[in-house]
């Protein structure tokens, strides 16, 4: 327990610019019309990604809030040949299973607009993999720190490297083979970090296609304040 006076954080002015309120307007729909054209994208074409590119996303990954700013997460970039393959064997070989033997048959009949099954080429077809842990605590000198909301903290720093791979015109896929332990005995992090997302990174395969899904309208994601009817399941 802390028992001497809490200190004072030392605080700086902040830096923010404020915007004429078309200005804003104008910028929200641009950004929106950006993002409506990200996509996840499944087939990679093998060309190499700019390793500036790659490190100014991350950077950008890592401005994200997170609990008591402990920044509980870790970017291993994968570019390595022989590695991306054990990692694709490892994968395929856990997909595999949940495909033929784990996965409900409702969760088949949901994946089938995608597509998908368990065969994970891009894993080793696109020029880089991202595989995000999270740190579920810190090591610092050896001894443990505690960190905070780390799955919310990780989650929004994913978000944030997705907006910013696309608007650098990348490419990537969210991918979550399950279990994904192998993902640290491959890439030997160390036991305070937890597999989080696996990222495989790069351009588009000439003529890759998607599936063509529909996103829910407006009136269907806001809510505003509360509706009048009670509450039901
Ligand atoms: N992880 C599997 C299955 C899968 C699950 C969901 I939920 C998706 O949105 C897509 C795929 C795979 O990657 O094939």
């Amino acid at each position: 327990m802390s028992t001497g006076p809490r200190r004072t954080p030392l605080m700086i002015p902040l830096v923010w610019e404020r915007l004429e309120q078309a200005e804003q307007l104008r910028r929200a729909r641009a950004f929106e019309q950006l993002m409506s054209r990200r996509r996840s994208v499944r087939a990679f074409s093998e060309e190499p990604v700019p390793p500036e590119l790659l490190e100014c996303a991350i950077r950008t990954a890592g401005l994200a809030p997170s609990g008591a700013n402990k920044q509980p997460w870790k970017f291993v970039l994968v570019d390595d040949q022989a590695i991306k393959r054990e990692i694709r064997l490892a994968a395929e070989a856990e997909e595999r299973e949940n495909y033929q033997r784990r996965m409900s048959q409702e969760w088949l009949r949901d994946l089938e607009p995608l597509g998908t099954d368990w065969h994970k080429e891009f894993l080793e077809q696109a020029p880089v993999l991202i595989v995000v842990f999270k740190e579920r605590f810190g090591l610092r000198e050896g001894t443990r720190r505690k960190h905070y909301y780390v799955d919310e903290s990780v989650g929004i720093a994913c978000g944030m490297l997705i907006v910013a791979l696309h608007q650098a015109g990348l490419a990537c896929l969210t991918h979550t083979p399950s279990p994904m332990n192998f993902l640290a005995r491959i890439l030997r992090r160390p036991s305070n970090e937890v597999p989080f997302l696996l990222m495989p990174v790069g351009y588009p395969a000439t003529g890759a296609t998607v599936p063509r899904i529909e996103r829910k309208p407006l009136d269907e994601i806001l809510v505003r304040n509360r509706t009048t009817r009670p509450i039901s399941s």
